[in-house]
C-alpha cells in the first residue's frame, strides 16, 4: 500500500479533489502554504493499493495546471530585491510506502 501526498495550486484544489472522489478514492485535503512563495496551496493525501498509484497520479496531473508568477524576491537580507519568474506545478507529488494501515 502507498501513501500519496500531492501539493497543488489553490485554484486546482477543488477540481482535483472532486475528480479523485469521483474515481472512488478516499482523500484528505489540507490547506497549506508554500515555503518559498508563502502563497496558499492545497495538500492532499490518499492511501491506495500499489496498483492504483498510476491512476491517482494521472488524475492529479490532468487537473493541475502549470502557472507562471512574476515576483520580487528578497533572496538575501540586505541585498536588492530581484525580479524573478517562477513556474509552479502542475503538482508536486510524493509517494511513500505504508508500513501499517488501520481503522480502529
Ligand atoms: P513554494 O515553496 O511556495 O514554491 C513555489 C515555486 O517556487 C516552486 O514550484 C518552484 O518553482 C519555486 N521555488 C521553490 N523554492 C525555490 C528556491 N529555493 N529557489 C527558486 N525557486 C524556488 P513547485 O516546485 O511546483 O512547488 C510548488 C509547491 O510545492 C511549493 O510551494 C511547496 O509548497 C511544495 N513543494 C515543492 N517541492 C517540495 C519539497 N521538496 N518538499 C515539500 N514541499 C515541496
Amino acid at each position: 500500500m502507498k501513501l500519496i501526498f500531492a501539493v497543488v495550486n489553490n485554484d486546482d484544489g477543488n477540481n482535483v479533489c472532486a475528480e479523485l472522489i469521483k474515481a472512488g478514492f478516499s482523500v484528505t485535503k489540507m490547506a497549506s502554504t508554500g515555503g518559498f512563495l508563502k502563497k496558499g496551496n492545497v495538500t492532499f493525501f490518499t492511501a491506495v493499493e500499489d496498483d492504483k498509484v498510476d491512476e491517482v497520479l494521472e488524475i492529479i496531473k490532468t487537473h493541475s495546471q502549470k502557472r507562471t508568477y512574476h515576483i520580487n524576491a528578497d533572496l538575501t537580507i540586505g541585498a536588492p530585491v530581484t525580479p524573478m519568474e517562477v513556474t509552479i506545478g502542475g503538482a508536486t507529488v510524493f509517494v511513500t510506502d505504508i508500513e501499517r494501515f488501520e481503522r480502529v
